[in-house]
């Protein structure tokens, strides 16, 4: 039994505020452009707005990079703007939650700034500095041999006070130090208590697991004797006093209407996770798992691309839907968010043939799921990730431009592995998500006026997957996925919250059966590939009426018919 709460029955969407909608054709999505379009989500079905951070940033890694906590980065637009923005999505009924980044800030941060500038600042020790090593040529080294997320060290040396600070991120993201009293006091003012008494409804946590780090800094282990660095998560994830630090965060959120939804990186045990949410931990409300999303990729490596079956997708994909039955934690479901490619590229098909059946069948998917339903931009009109012959110079995240020069330095340019680095790309980079939202089919795409120049180059497919010809159109991605949502609400007993149990079929469908405390049934049917299957109705629904049948992607009129099409999705609802 879960107790209901707004923030599980609401639907959340986040907004990537730089390719959303820009109001003033500077190329540059902003707040303004935002409000022009909260009458659309509202329409959608969406209750909860998430927009990524809108702070003050030199953009080093698009915003996650803050410079300060109570400024609106300029581009964005103004405070009244942040504030206008709050009270239109309240009037509208729905909340807003905002992007909290304090696990590191950028290197321009005025604490940094005075932490970088003299050993004995009173903020030296608001980040985390260490002396040097030297090797046995005397050689200068950093204080461990540990890998940054983007590439390269986590160490950058500092030529004025001769350290080096650390960052799990890029450079321009050192790590606060949150062993300093002072600094987490600091962060909770700025970054936290400022933005709750301006009347937003939470926080999505950046990488919330990564605050504490081992307190004695060792090397971590050669697994690639070929690098320079190590892969280090378990020195600087979980580490010995994360939840003392989330508990101090859950106690200044205390007194507000709030929930917190984090990001838990690199935390594949479960009893691990479960100290995170559940809810007599009195930690977080509700976590993002990485393990779907990571499919197909190296952990550490993102851009060493695996091959994944079915399997592993349906595993991965429902694999907390179990634990949190017996439990009092509280869990998400999502395929896409800024940091992933595209779900129906990655996990079903983007060939034109099949991509709008697919997206409908993923979305009948999540939509039946237990948990706090999370979309992304752009994946209401099932967007897809961006063709092989896109220019890798449009490539702009900072994640993929680093591993491509690497890619170059390494191998003198050559050509197998470039065209390999740039294969990678397509598939996994963050790029995918972070192109312009596909409004209509002029020049740009509605996102910006055809004279104007986005940031990032519009992918071609607009001209065939926009708002505009999907809106009110029968039989369109965006109308498909309106009415999940509105059907995902009237049965909240049963997708919402109900008890979830997987039924092995065939390898190529993910069949399951969700059932409400009052005896209500549901039964989600989905062929995730590209070819009819056959498929069986479970036993204990063998008494199946045609009026139970609720929903398809296809328009069939026959109700059990024995066979699915390629990607179609279907649910029945019974005992109502
Ligand atoms: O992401 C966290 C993040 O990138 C990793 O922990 C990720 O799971 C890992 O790299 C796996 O390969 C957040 C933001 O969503 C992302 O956009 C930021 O770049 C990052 O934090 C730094 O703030
Ligand atoms: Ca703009």
């Amino acid at each position: 039994y879960h107790e209901p709460k707004w923030w599980k029955e609401g639907v959340v969407y986040e907004i990537y505020v730089s390719s959303f909608k820009d109001s003033n054709n500077d190329g540059i999505g902003d707040i303004p452009g935002i409000i022009s379009k909260l009458d659309y989500l509202r329409d959608l079905g969406v209750d909860i707005i998430w927009i990524s951070p809108h702070y003050q940033s030199p953009q080093i890694d698009m915003g996650y990079d803050i410079s300060d906590y109570q400024q609106i980065h300029e581009p964005y637009g103004s405070m009244e703007d942040v504030d206008t923005l709050i009270e239109q999505i309240h009037s509208r009924g729905m909340k807003i939650i905002f992007d909290l980044v304090i696990n590191h800030t950028s290197d321009i941060h005025p604490w940094f700034q005075e932490s970088r500038a003299l050993i004995d600042s009173p903020k030296r020790d608001w980040y985390i500095w260490r002396p040097p090593r030297y090797d046995s040529t005397g050689k200068r080294c950093p204080p461990t041999n540990w890998r940054s997320n983007f590439g390269g060290p986590t160490w950058t040396w500092d030529e004025s006070t001769q350290q080096y600070y650390f960052h799990i991120y890029s450079p321009g993201q050192p790590d606060l130090n949150w062993e300093n009293r002072d600094c987490r006091r600091a962060i909770y003012d700025t970054a936290i208590r400022f933005w709750l008494d301006k009347g937003i409804d939470g926080f999505r946590i950046d990488t919330v697991n990564r605050y504490s780090k081992c307190s004695d800094f060792p090397d971590a282990a050669i697994t690639d004797p070929n690098e320079e660095t190590q892969l280090a998560f378990q020195y600087f994830t979980n580490g010995p006093r994360i939840h003392e630090y989330i508990s101090e965060v859950r106690s200044v959120l205390a007194n507000y209407d709030v929930f917190t939804v984090g990001e838990l990186p690199n935390t594949p045990d479960q009893a691990d996770v479960m100290r995170f949410i559940s809810a007599r931990e009195k930690q977080l409300d509700m976590v993002f798992n990485f393990d779907t999303v990571y499919l197909g990729q190296t952990p550490g490596d993102r851009f060493r691309l695996q091959t994944f079956t079915k399997d592993d997708f349906k595993r991965e994909l429902t694999k907390w839907q179990t634990v949190i039955q017996d439990t009092d934690a509280w869990t998400t479901v999502f395929l896409e968010n800024h940091d992933q490619g595209r779900s129906v590229s990655r996990f079903a098909s983007d060939d034109p043939a099949y991509r709008i059946q697919a997206a409908k069948m993923l979305a009948i998917v999540l939509g039946t799921m237990t948990g706090t339903l999370f979309l992304y931009q752009g994946q209401e009109i099932g967007m897809v990730n961006a063709p092989p012959s896109y220019p890798v110079e449009e490539y702009k995240c900072i994640r993929s431009v680093n591993h491509y020069n690497n890619i170059r330095q390494q191998t003198g340019d050559d050509p197998v592995a470039l065209s390999e680095a740039l294969e990678a790309l397509q598939k996994v980079a963050r790029d995918h998500a972070r192109v312009p939202m596909q409004w209509d089919d002029s020049a740009n795409a509605g996102f910006c006026a055809a004279q104007a120049k986005p940031w990032m180059r519009v992918l071609d497919s607009y001209r065939e997957i926009n708002v505009a010809n999907q809106v009110g159109r029968n039989g369109s991605v965006f109308e498909f996925w309106k009415n999940m949502i509105r059907f995902r609400k009237q049965y909240r007993d049963l997708f919402v919250y109900g008890v979830f149990r997987a039924i092995d079929q065939h390898k190529d469908l993910l069949v399951f059966i969700k059932e409400a405390a009052d005896g209500k049934r549901s039964l989600t049917v989905a062929n995730m590939c590209d070819q009819p299957r056959q498929w069986t109705l479970p036993s204990s629904f063998s008494d199946l009426k045609p009026a139970d049948f609720a929903l398809s992607t296809c328009d069939t009129q026959e109700f059990h018919h024995s066979q699915l099409a390629a990607f179609e999705g279907r649910i029945y609802v019974a005992g109502t």
